[in-house]
């Protein structure tokens, strides 16, 4: 496919004054007349341009200009739509075109789902709807006429606020919607279709009342109160913490069956995937609600950082997309995990963000070329991007950060616009030069930061010196130093934190050390006690790799000691990738360093002051997928296995303080969706986990147990995820109960379907058959694809990475297969494939081999863009 470049940017060449859709809505095919006042862009490149509308499989029907058919050579059609040549200044068009809902299964543009209609225009669906200059940095207002058959489509749902609605005749009716604000075509929406509402309303902090509205189908109407309570809790945060106020009458959220991604933030008018709407405590896990939270929080935060403000081009995805993951993160941190929400995100970053800069498809948070932009929909634009934010704030501090966003909404209000604006504002705001730090923009890769301490006994002056170096990745051979702030404290004999000065500024115990060359040292003195540790990186203040080479002895201080949950879990996290890369190249167990950990492990588990979420969460291994990247390339299925072994030697002397430490199912299991029960019910599932893994007979009749008497989905869970590696005949006779319960509840069947998928147990491509063929399964719905499919590949390392090849030659076929369908989904199902220069020579040439069979093949631009950078 041909690239599309940053530097190549132009504006457009004509402005849109004003929009009119009006729908005649039916499944098979949807007649849309679109009419807009267009004007040449004083700002265009070139004055005498023609102009561009984009059109993707839309059959154009009629167009005028000016009420007249255009003149000889006037309309030009290309593969990307029309092109209108000659045009006057301003111009009044109006353009009737067909599409096909119900053919429509990649899911973009407007497509039918559960016999309603919906759509999905980001980045690039508007076109398949109608002709138009389909590009972010096009903005106008939207009337929006829709017009369908009462009986099947009740609700008729556009962005904006409903201005007039009536019957018509022959059983039809129709609803306008009008929407006020500027926008671009991506986040234009609209439903159609039989829903149930549940309403609420909302107070804004001026005294203005919204009306809320979640639609869903009829039978999952009560489904809905955690996401109608997610909602109003997100609009109240984003008052409190960032002085944002919503802006029309009416929020609405459709939850939708089948939906690429997890939800959608068009204006007014959110879609989700249902996955991130439905929930009860029967149906869904803390983790479930948790995410659902998250999520309704997202969207809602892209009212203002997306929406009120929006990209200039899909290269500053992350202007939008990076800044409301942190505050959506923000908002899990403050209302809902505190301090454990940090180590969930540093933990998905390492295990899929770090792998995806170090491979293949690395590219910066902020590309300057891309070949097909539903391709970098990515762990870097949105995590990373993420990262970026935070060390902007660590940089510059809370408060002047607060105000730069005031600013940067104020400023930019109505506008479309690039990450240099908004870096140029914080850089305005807090008086600094951040033009180096715009290299993380700009550059891929995860740096490497190596620490050393040096303590100058006579003088008692204490030194710490920190170096980077960043690898290459595709295209960027040489990478220049980043700003990076390393947050730092020290911790005496007793684990308290340390009082000094950092070259003669105010005492303090803790600092923000800023790396911003390739080797910078600092400079303590007037310590209060001489450091026993040092605890790097607190917070995970940024996204590198940290070369410290402290010592096991050091390790378990920190771990007993630090007051910093993320330092704390790192330390331990640490210690077992110690052990693991031992194992792993020296070819046998390090027991003195084994030892150390187990001791350091039974610590804490008598440690009465440690919270129980914290404590789940430090006792965990790192996955397989963070590990891997310890080597140039590694065998899965040993890895995996010495992961399981090493969990098995430290848990198994541990088993009964493991045992006296978990929490009672009767005390903890009663769906609160608070902090505490959450931390309490993770620990019980962990440590039951954890027992079942090392060993622990007496663990799996209490497996049985909770599953049987389990109140909520995470106790259900809980108990099932522990027996799942299991070979024992628990484990299937409950998954075999656990189908037969939710057996028509698709979304909880999803949950059966990871199970068995990534289950080590022997059988995994019967099993994977079995899944689907299953009367559940839909390959139309990319949620079933991806709960089959997704664990097969993530977890089942056994099956997966069969010496013999079977799971990538299956994996690739269905590539292949779902590809004619859904290439967005496709091309996110093959990644696991492009990794293969990180497995050992043997199994990376068997999935290049498959790469190479799909890429000799008739396939969509989506795949080809993945597969040919993977290849190249
Ligand atoms: N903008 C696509 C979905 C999301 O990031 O919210
Ligand atoms: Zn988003």
């Amino acid at each position: 496919p041909q690239p599309v470049y940053l530097s190549e940017y132009q504006s457009p060449a004509f402005e849109v004054e004003d929009l009119e859709l009006d729908f005649d809505l039916a499944a098979a095919t949807t007649e849309v007349t679109t009419r807009m006042a267009v004007r040449r862009n004083p700002q265009a490149a070139e004055p005498g341009a023609p102009l561009r509308l984009y059109g993707d499989g839309v059959e154009l029907v009629s167009l005028t200009v000016d009420g007249a058919e255009p003149g000889e050579g006037m309309l030009e059609e290309d593969a990307d739509g029309l092109l209108l040549h000659g045009l006057p200044e301003a111009a009044r068009l109006e353009i009737v075109s067909r599409c096909h809902p119900e053919q429509n299964t990649a899911l973009e543009g407007l497509y039918a789902s559960s016999g309603n209609l919906c759509t999905q225009c980001e980045p690039e669906g508007f076109r398949r709807i109608t002709f138009f200059p389909d590009r972010p940095d096009v903005l106008t207002t939207y009337r929006v006429r829709l017009e369908a058959d009462r009986a099947q489509y009740p609700v008729l749902l556009a962005n904006g606020n409903r201005v007039e609605a009536g019957e018509l005749d022959g059983g039809r009716h129709y609803a306008v919607w009008e929407d006020p604000f500027l926008k671009p075509s991506y986040l234009f929406a609209l439903v159609a279709g039989d829903l149930a509402c549940q309403r609420d309303t909302f107070t804004t902090m001026s005294g203005r009342e919204v009306q809320l509205e979640l639609y869903v189908e009829a039978h999952n109407a009560d489904r809905c109160d955690h996401a109608l309570a997610s909602l109003k809790r997100a609009m109240r945060y984003d008052e409190e913490a960032f002085g944002r106020e919503y802006d029309l009458d009416v929020y609405m959220i459709v939850a939708v069956d089948d939906f690429n991604m997890g939800a959608m933030e068009n204006k007014g008018l959110n879609l989700f995937n249902a996955k991130y709407v439905l929930a009860s405590p029967d149906t869904a896990t803390d983790d479930d609600f948790v995410a659902i939270e998250s999520v309704i929080a997202h969207e809602y935060f892209h009212n203002w950082s997306g929406n009120r403000v929006t990209c200039r081009d899909w290269f500053q995805l992350s202007l939008k997309e990076g800044l409301t993951v942190f505050r959506d993160q923000e908002f899990t941190t403050d209302c809902t995990l505190y301090g454990v929400k940090r180590i969930d995100d540093v933990s998905l970053l390492r295990a899929h963000q770090f792998p995806e800069d170090a491979g293949p498809l690395a590219h910066p948070v902020r590309p300057d070329h891309y070949a097909e932009i539903n391709n970098f929909y990515t762990l870097t634009v949105y995590e990373k991007g993420a990262e970026l934010i935070r060390m902007l704030r660590t940089l510059i501090g809370r408060e002047t950060f607060r105000r730069g966003l005031d600013v940067y909404f104020e400023r930019f209000d109505g506008q479309a616009v690039t990450t240099d604006d908004f870096v140029a504002v914080m850089a305005e705001v807090s008086g600094r030069d951040l033009t180096a730090f715009k290299r993380w923009y700009t550059q891929a890769g995860t740096p490497h930061v190596t620490a050393a301490t040096a303590q100058d006994g006579s003088t008692g002056e204490f030194r710490i010196s920190l170096g980077q170096y960043t690898p290459p990745t595709p295209g960027q051979e040489h990478k220049e130093p980043v700003v990076i702030p390393v947050r730092v404290a020290m911790l005496d004999d007793d684990g308290r934190r340390i009082r000094g000065r950092l070259e003669g500024g105010p005492e303090q115990d803790e600092w923000v050390l800023e790396l911003d060359r390739s080797e910078r040292s600092f400079h303590f003195d007037e310590l209060s006690a001489t450091p026993r540790a040092v605890s790097w990186l607190r917070g995970f203040s940024a996204p590198v790799i940290l070369e410290a080479n402290q010592s096991a002895t050091t390790l378990a201080h920190l771990l007993a000691h630090d007051d910093d949950a993320f330092s704390r879990w790192e330390a331990a996290q640490t210690l077992m990738r110690r052990a693991i890369r031992a194992r792993i190249e020296d070819d046998a167990a390090d027991s003195v360093l084994e030892a150390e950990i187990q001791h350091a492990l039974a610590a804490l588990l008598e440690d009465p002051a440690i919270e129980p979420v914290l404590l789940a969460t430090i006792l965990q291994l790192p996955p397989p997928r963070e590990l891997a990247e310890l080597f140039d390339c590694v065998d899965p299925v040993r890895l995996r296995a010495e992961r399981d072994a090493l969990e098995a030697r430290l848990y198994a002397p541990l088993a009964d303080r493991l045992r006296e430490r978990q929490p009672k199912l009767d005390d903890i299991d009663n769906g609160a969706f608070t902090a505490d029960a959450m931390g309490q019910r993770r620990l019980r599932n962990r440590l039951l986990a954890l027992r079942v893994a090392a060993g622990d007979e007496s663990a799996v009749p209490e497996v049985l147990e909770q599953y049987r008497k389990a109140r909520s989905q995470t106790m259900r869970m809980g108990a099932l995820n522990a027996i799942n590696d299991l070979n024992h005949e628990a484990r299937a006779l409950l998954l075999a109960d656990f189908e037969r319960r939710y057996h028509d509840d698709p979304l909880v069947l999803d949950k059966y379907f990871g199970l068995q998928a990534a289950s080590q147990v022997s059988g995994g491509f019967d099993r994977l058959e079995y899944l689907l063929q299953h009367p559940g399964f839909r390959w139309s719905n990319p949620n079933r694809v991806r709960a089959v499919l997704g664990p097969f590949m993530a977890r089942n390392e056994r099956h997966f990475h069969q010496a013999d090849g079977e799971g990538y030659h299956r994996i690739a076929g269905f590539v292949e297969k779902l590809d004619r369908m859904n290439p967005q989904t496709a091309a996110r199902l093959v990644q696991p494939l492009t990794r293969w220069r990180k497995v050992d020579p043997a199994r990376g040439e068997q999935m290049r081999a498959e790469l190479e069979r799909l890429a000799a093949l008739e396939i969509s631009r989506d795949l080809r863009d993945v597969i040919e950078r993977a290849l190249a």
